[in-house]
């Protein structure tokens, strides 16, 4: 094992601890060599090409934060324009949750509705981590930011993570699913299943970030876990629109992850006891809705 090649090299300057590459090179191991990658702006675009230097073993682009999809989508349809994808070059594209919930939905949307050959990764951590940990969509109900800061004004981000699965979902693609670096063979099995099915695919990865969630860089896998334990990110698959699985937890209670976490810190104080509430209720609904 310590001899395979990764096919996003090492050297790279990802912060210690991050989970980022984990789901990239899982991602890369499913596709193999022949694949071309799309990076949105973000930390992984930025921690894997510094100037002269290179991680990705593999075909890549950068283009801007918000048309990751539309480059994809383009190049899918370039491959198919030359010779009809003779070599089976798959494309994915990868954006942080900033630039998929945000800044690219508009071009996502379009990628989707579109039903290109892409399939799309959305490395999920949480918040605009590359730029200083700035809240967005995807930020969690509860949780501080440097822009939901908790103080006398305000308990902290008091707006809904939105289901981005559901809403690729609604766009009737064939392949709708999530994932987490702490189960690594169940992401790169989803990767393989999305490569099965032709056209637009969309999959949904929790990467913890030890440095804006706040707990020690050695503990990110043992986060991810828990996260999905809790019922606070259901893993599930769609195909052909039908949930054909969901993942069995322990339904460990809410606060026994959150308080692990200095995002959440301010929770522990009895005042804000009806937002831990809202979020066991969160954790409830997604237990019920994906019957985990
Ligand atoms: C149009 C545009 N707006 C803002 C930025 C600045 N910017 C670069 S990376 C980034 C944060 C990206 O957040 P996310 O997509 O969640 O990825 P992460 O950094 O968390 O990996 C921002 C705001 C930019 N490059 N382009
Ligand atoms: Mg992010």
């Amino acid at each position: 094992m310590t001899e395979k090649k990764n096919l996003l090299a090492s050297g790279h300057k990802a912060c210690p601890g991050c989970t980022v590459p984990l789901c990239v090179n899982k991602v890369l191991e499913a596709t193999g060599k022949n694949v071309i990658a799309v990076t949105a702006t973000g930390c992984l675009e930025t921690f894997t090409s510094l100037i002269n230097y290179s991680s990705w073993e593999v075909p890549w682009i950068t283009p801007l934060f918000e048309n990751a999809p539309s480059v994809a989508g383009g190049i899918a349809a370039a491959l198919e324009a030359k010779d009809g994808n003779k070599a089976g070059t798959k494309v994915v594209a990868f954006g942080g949750d900033g630039s998929t919930y945000d800044i690219g939905i508009g071009s996502l949307s379009g990628m989707l509705e579109r039903n290109d050959n892409v399939i799309y990764i959305c490395y999920d951590n949480e918040a605009y981590m590359n730029t200083g940990v700035q809240r967005s969509s995807g930020t969690p109900y509860g949780a501080t930011t440097t822009t939901s800061p908790q103080g006398d004004a305000s308990p902290g981000n008091l707006k809904y993570k939105k289901n981005m699965p559901e809403i690729a979902r609604e766009h009737g693609i064939r392949y709708v699913a999530t994932a987490t670096v702490s189960d690594p063979k169940d992401l790169k099995k989803k990767v393989e299943k999305a490569m099965e099915l032709n056209g637009a695919a969309y999959i949904h990865v929790l990467t913890p970030c030890n440095l804006g969630w706040g707990f020690p860089s050695e503990k990110a896998i043992e986060m991810a876990r828990d996260t999905v334990n809790a019922g606070l990110f259901p893993i599930f698959e769609y195909v052909d629109g039908e949930l054909v699985s969901s993942k069995k937890i322990k339904k460990i209670p809410v606060k026994d992850v959150l308080f692990r976490q200095k995002r959440y810190k301010h929770l522990k104080s009895a005042e804000y006891e009806n937002i831990v509430n809202e979020i066991q209720a969160i954790a409830d609904r997604n237990i019920e809705k994906y019957h985990l």
